[in-house]
């Protein structure tokens, strides 16, 4: 019988790039986005290989997220493998420039929409003793840099969750593991820059960044270790950068 994976933010970058990872590898797939075309045709192109469930939600609403887990059947239920990979950065401002509004999309979408989706999933991963939750965090999460204060709170946060969720779930037959990777090449800066494409084209020039599909292959291993083996914790830099900050050009 196949695993199943619950993987958020499915719809593009590391979440995608993972679920047609795990479609590949024979993993049933529960798909969670907002954009809903995309996830028809996510489903449409990965129902080939294994069997997919949609669900349209937005991870930072508390009901939707409830009333859309809760639409799923008891053998949908047996979720595996969670994928805590909905989130990202909104906004690169001083403190005193930010936008109110940026900061309250970070903090629904990167720790309340987590601890939303994990409540519901933890509590029936907890029925069948068994699980792995992977929470992609940042090195945001680990160094926090000048205008980006609230963007690395929300990975802290992040960090401080998948801890917490490790001593509190190991004992019920579940593994945490928090990857927190650096620069990926996503649509990540597009949105940190509100879709200005020279901001964030700027980003990932004169060295090669990681690709979603890097993260993925991280993500893959995780969940691939013989089951008395638990990665706690990966950090994962493109070859140039050396931390949150510096990266080297050529
Ligand atoms: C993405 C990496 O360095 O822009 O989480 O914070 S960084």
């Amino acid at each position: 019988m196949n695993k199943i994976a619950l993987i958020t933010g499915a719809t593009s970058g590391i979440g995608e790039a993972t679920a047609k990872l795990f479609a590949r590898n024979n993993i049933d797939l529960i798909l969670c986005g907002r954009r809903k075309a995309k996830l028809d045709l996510l489903e449409r192109e990965l129902g080939e290989l294994v069997a997919i469930k949609s669900l349209s939600f937005d991870v930072g609403n508390r009901n939707e997220v409830i009333q859309s887990l809760e639409t799923l059947e008891p053998q949908w239920r047996k979720i595996d493998i969670l994928i805590n990979n909905a989130g990202g950065a909104h906004g690169l401002d001083l403190f005193i420039d930010g936008d109110i509004k940026d900061w309250e999309k970070m903090m629904d979408f990167n720790v309340k929409g987590l601890l939303y989706v994990s409540k519901i999933v933890a509590d029936w991963m907890i029925k069948r003793k068994s699980g792995h939750i992977i929470n992609i965090s940042s090195i945001a999460g680990k160094q926090v840099y000048s205008k980006g204060m609230v963007y690395c709170a929300s990975k802290s946060a992040v960090e401080s969750i998948s801890k917490g969720m490790r001593l509190e779930l190991v004992p019920h037959g579940i593994r945490v593991s928090n990857i927190a990777p650096g620069a990926v090449e996503t649509e990540f800066s597009l949105v940190r820059f509100k879709g200005n494409k020279e901001k964030a084209k700027a980003v990932y020039q004169n060295y090669t960044p990681l690709s979603a599909q890097d993260i993925a292959d991280s993500i893959y291993y995780c969940v691939n270790v013989p089951s008395h083996v638990q990665i706690a914790d990966m950090t994962i830099f493109p070859a140039s950068q050396s931390d949150a900050t510096t990266i080297h050009r050529q």
